[in-house]
């Protein structure tokens, strides 16, 4: 791989796992989270099958198509050159905020990350269109974007790919290792010796898996692109991926008159006492993160300042 990843560089040793399961579990869409939970226990991963119906999915699309139109492809391999990745979606797309807050997904993500942190947040928004012709991503985990310093078997991170098109072997279905999740954060770059499960799955199911599981796109051999939504959740403590502040600014979030549910997971909320209060640039005044949407704080946190409504 000439062009990968610039944290990840390949060993050649071998991975000491094998698949737990030839295949994923699939759930259905009226499961609980906690089925969901002993499938990622288990696994690393799983697939709830239909979670979108055919009018939530058709009014997802009609949302993000004409995004994905007029993106640009990536720029390396592991982006994918034949890749578009479309981002920004809470300010973009309702129907992206609907997923987004799922009640299975956001229950799930929560109760799987509670024992690291107070609070979630969205860690990125992003359609993966993997055009004809794209070659396969190189196998990792999610987790390697804090570039290995988060400590086992603290899990960081909880992620959801919805199949906005049908998910197949020949148009990019995820590469999964199942039972990969238990393995040290060294053991991805052996893992291409290793034979994955693929994701396969009908237009409007749902792929989660967690930060550790070893996966990676597929390579798309057909004419058409296969489209999936990731959102991703992590703790609250931690950096996130897409920079939620830029993605969706103040006065967009106040324009748009947003959730707090949705604000909240965008970081407009404390993550401790002491942790994402902002100093206000005219007085120096320190002030919760709620004030820069006009709003008052859902706890106390370390502020000198009386917020807003
Ligand atoms: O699109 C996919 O199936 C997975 C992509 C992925 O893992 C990534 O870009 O990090």
């Amino acid at each position: 791989m000439s062009k990968s990843h610039p944290d990840m560089s390949p060993s050649t040793e071998r991975l000491v796992t094998e698949p737990n399961s030839a295949t994923l579990t699939t759930l259905e869409a009226g499961c609980g989270e906690q089925d969901v939970l002993a499938a990622l226990d288990r696994d690393g991963a799983c697939i709830v099958a239909d979670l979108l119906n055919q009018t939530q999915l058709a009014q997802l699309w009609s949302e993000v198509e004409p995004l994905i139109e007029r993106n640009a492809h990536g720029t390396d391999e592991f982006t994918g050159l034949a890749t578009k990745r479309t981002g920004a979606l809470v300010a973009l797309s309702p129907a992206v905020r609907d997923a987004i807050v799922d009640d299975l997904i956001i229950g799930a993500a929560e109760q799987f990350l509670a024992p690291w942190a107070k609070r979630i947040q969205l860690h990125l928004t992003q359609v993966i269109s993997i055009g004809a012709g794209e070659s396969r991503q190189m196998l990792h985990t999610d987790r390697l974007a804090w570039g290995g310093y988060i400590p086992r078997p603290i899990e960081p991170q909880f992620n959801t790919i919805w199949a906005l098109t049908d998910f197949t072997a020949s148009n990019g279905a995820t590469h999964i290792i199942p039972g990969s999740h238990r393995l040290d954060d060294d053991a991805w770059k052996s893992a291409e010796l290793v034979d994955t499960v693929r994701a396969e799955m009908s237009a409007g199911s749902v792929l989660i898996y967690t930060g550790s599981v070893i996966h990676g796109g597929g390579a798309n051999n057909t004419a058409t692109a296969r489209h999936g939504l990731n959102l991703t959740y992590c703790l609250s403590w931690l950096r996130t991926e897409e920079n939620q502040f830029l993605s969706c600014p103040p006065d967009l979030v106040t324009e748009l008159d947003l959730a707090v549910e949705i604000t909240d997971l965008l970081g407009y909320t404390s993550a401790n006492y002491a942790l994402g209060y902002y100093s206000d640039p005219a007085t120096g005044n320190l002030c919760p993160p709620e004030a820069a949407i006009g709003r008052k704080p859902s706890d106390s946190g370390l502020t000198n300042a009386v917020a807003t409504t």
